[in-house]
């Protein structure tokens, strides 16, 4: 039993003043009161907002974030100018030398890095399975469970989703040498998942999920057969793919089948609420209104997409189709939810010309009502009793301290953090109850 005071809280019903936070010895909130009285609770000197999730990440890439920032030999060429593609090569070359302990290792700097900055889970996107050149290690699932270990050792909540990958490119283009640590077929993909599975019974900080890589990577069979083989074993856990985030995508789609990835997506599985669909930067009026109304959580990573040149995702038009939206930190060049959702309202203002695009109706604060909605579809991705300050969901919490020393209006608060941060401090992250963060 763990119980916590603070001036202010942000809920589902908005925000209530002097809370009273109640927690059960496993880590679950078993209370929120408002108008309480702190009697013996530890006093939390700030406003507590829920703890963010990190929707999608590829922990390794942390170890290149800002070590791929200088022009090519073809810099300036006729076709030869550093692109998304080019960055991939680079990616791909950092792999050979990557093992299961450097694995563990950045995994758990990233993580302790994210509780600092106020992510309290992540979805791991985990596609780095076998040694370099693909043979499988001793353990098939080796790398899986040191990611497990780094978010155990840094205190973070987990959604390990294995990554199914065969292809190189669309219609079964065989994968390339550099691929080779990514590969199963679907018997290989279904025994990995069963060794996972007795690592998450009875945890309620992890879950297993899966992520079909992308429409390039598992062909529409493929794909179904992932899933069937994570349905053996829990028929509600999230599915992950990343789909249509360069243009190349959609066109190499096209020219295939005639459809567009996101089309094809809807044609060939049955994409609902357990579905995350990362990215979908490129998309069609009707696609977009598919996704909206599928339930599925659209999975958006806005500085890496940024900084990958990937285009920008239709925010403003899907938020009113009524679409859900979780961010990610994708390959690290940002840990830092707050800026996420800066780059996400401020992309939308640079090609509308206007302000507060993403906001929820007049008055309402941008801040707070995109926290709310990426804390929701966070948890709805993550397929975790997340995302809220309620009974019934984790003590996942962030405290955020007003430096300046003025804050009657935390919802002033929230907007400052995001929009103009300096003098707003992320004074504490608690996980399932523990203080994890900062460091
Ligand atoms: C990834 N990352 O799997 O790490 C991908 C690049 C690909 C992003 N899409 C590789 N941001 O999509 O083929
Ligand atoms: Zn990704």
């Amino acid at each position: 039993m763990k119980r916590w005071f603070a001036p202010w809280a942000l809920t589902p019903d908005g925000w209530l003043r002097d809370v009273l936070l109640e927690a059960d010895a496993d880590g679950t909130l078993t209370g929120v009161t408002a108008d309480a009285a702190a009697g013996d609770a530890e006093r939390l000197d700030g406003a507590v907002v829920p703890g963010v999730p990190n929707l999608h990440s590829h922990a390794f890439q942390f170890a290149l974030a800002g070590r791929a920032e200088r022009a090519g030999p073809d810099h300036g060429a006729p076709g030869g100018d550093d692109s998304f593609w080019t960055w991939r090569e680079a990616m791909y070359g950092f792999l050979a030398a990557l093992d299961p302990d450097g694995i563990e290792a950045i995994a758990t700097r990233l993580y302790r890095a994210m509780l600092a900055r106020g992510y309290t889970a992540v979805g791991e996107f985990h596609y780095v399975h076998h040694a370099p050149g693909g043979q499988p290690y001793a353990d098939p699932a080796e790398t899986s469970r040191r990611l497990l270990r780094a978010a155990e050792t840094a205190g973070i909540g987990i959604t390990l989703l294995p990554v199914y990958y065969e292809d190189g490119g669309f219609g079964g283009a065989p994968a390339g040498e550099r691929q080779r640590r990514f590969l199963h077929d679907p018997d290989g993909f279904a025994r990995l998942l069963q060794a996972l599975a007795p690592e998450f019974a009875g945890r309620a900080d992890r879950r297993l999920g899966i992520a079909p890589h992308s429409l390039r990577a598992a062909r529409p069979d493929r794909l179904q057969a992932a899933v069937a083989a994570l349905d053996a074993l829990d028929p509600t856990a999230p599915v992950h793919i990343h789909v249509a985030e360069q243009p190349k995508e959609v066109e190499d789609c096209l020219a295939w089948c005639g459809r567009r990835p996101v089309e094809l997506l809807f044609d060939t599985a049955a994409v609902d609420r357990r579905w995350c669909l990362v990215h979908a930067t490129h998309l069609s009026d009707g696609e977009r209104r598919a996704i909206a109304g599928s339930g599925a959580v659209a999975g958006l990573c806005p500085t890496t997409e940024a900084n990958l040149g990937d285009g920008l995702f239709p925010a403003g038009a899907y938020l009113d189709d009524g679409g859900a939206i979780g961010i990610g930190s994708d390959s690290h060049v940002c840990i830092d939810p707050a800026e996420e959702l800066r780059w996400l309202e401020n992309g939308q203002r640079l090609v509308t010309g206007r302000r507060t695009v993403l906001a929820d109706g007049p008055g309402a604060s941008v801040g707070v009502g995109l926290l709310q909605r990426v804390c929701r579809g966070g948890a709805t991705a993550l397929g975790r009793a997340i995302g809220a300050i309620e009974a019934g969901r984790r003590a996942d919490f962030v405290v955020l301290a007003d430096d300046g020393g003025d804050a009657q209006d935390p919802s002033v608060l929230v907007d400052r953090w995001i929009f103009a941060p300096a003098g707003v401090r992320v004074a504490a992250t608690v996980v399932g109850g523990r203080t994890r963060g900062p460091a």
